[in-house]
């Protein structure tokens, strides 16, 4: 019995290790933004063409009928990237693994209403068109105006805890990518500006688990003895 009290010393000493081995990196926060141009294009383009807004490319829509044009911020998917890569914390979020927040924040610009008001059952989610579709953040009718009359208005998000957006696949395909990550916006409004703040923090490594068991086997032997004794 003399022992119990020696062994669960040992096992409290050895804790904060434990804890210690289990976080290897910091928590990181990590900032990218994407800029219109034109936060209402002045020159809209012909259905069959996409149009470049600065960090935006507002694609084409045949399919969209006639009287359509691409870059009115009607019935038009828009894409971009948001680049993570030159952000001076990229590298310690590189090294975390995990993104536990994904802010994402718009200013949109829409002339389509509906019952008086929009953007009228538009979605965001990342991808590059082929590849990465997430769970889309659906964006809640936040504007009011008449059809035809442009308004603007800026709306923001959180993907992990909203939207329900898997924290560690964002981060694979990020960081699988460079730091780039693709987006897509469809299909009601000119997105204006887009900006995404992630904040990424470590996950417990293999290895600091099997320190943990390692450190309390001899712990379980000790006490095992001491009741044989
Ligand atoms: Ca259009």
């Amino acid at each position: 019995m003399k022992n119990r009290p020696t062994a669960s010393t040992a096992a409290l000493l050895a804790l904060p290790l434990m804890l210690t081995a289990s976080l290897p990196a910091q928590a990181a926060t990590i900032v990218a933004s994407a800029f219109a141009a034109q936060a209402i294009p002045s020159a809209p383009v012909d259905a069959s063409l996409n149009l470049v807004n600065g960090d935006f490319t507002i694609l084409a829509n045949p399919a969209a009928g006639p009287g359509h044009v691409t870059g009115d911020g009607v019935d038009e998917t828009t894409r971009w990237t948001f680049d993570f890569s030159s952000h001076p914390e990229y590298a310690a979020a590189l090294a975390d693994g995990h993104i536990v927040e994904a802010r994402l924040s718009f200013r949109l610009a829409t002339q389509f209403f509906i019952a008086g008001v929009g953007p009228w059952t538009d979605i965001t989610f990342a991808t590059d068109g082929t590849s990465g579709v997430f769970p889309g953040w659906v964006i809640p009718e936040f504007l009011s105006g008449t059809l035809g009359t442009w308004q603007m208005g800026s709306i923001s998000t959180d993907l992990i805890a909203n939207v329900g957006v898997n924290g560690t696949e964002l981060f694979n395909y990020m960081a699988s990518r460079g730091g780039q990550l693709p987006f897509q916006y469809g299909d009601d409004a000119v997105v204006g500006f887009a900006q995404l703040t992630l904040v990424t923090a470590p996950v417990p490594e293999p290895a600091a688990w099997m320190m943990l068991g390692l450190g309390l086997l001899p712990l379980a032997w000790r006490r095992g003895g001491v009741k044989a004794a």
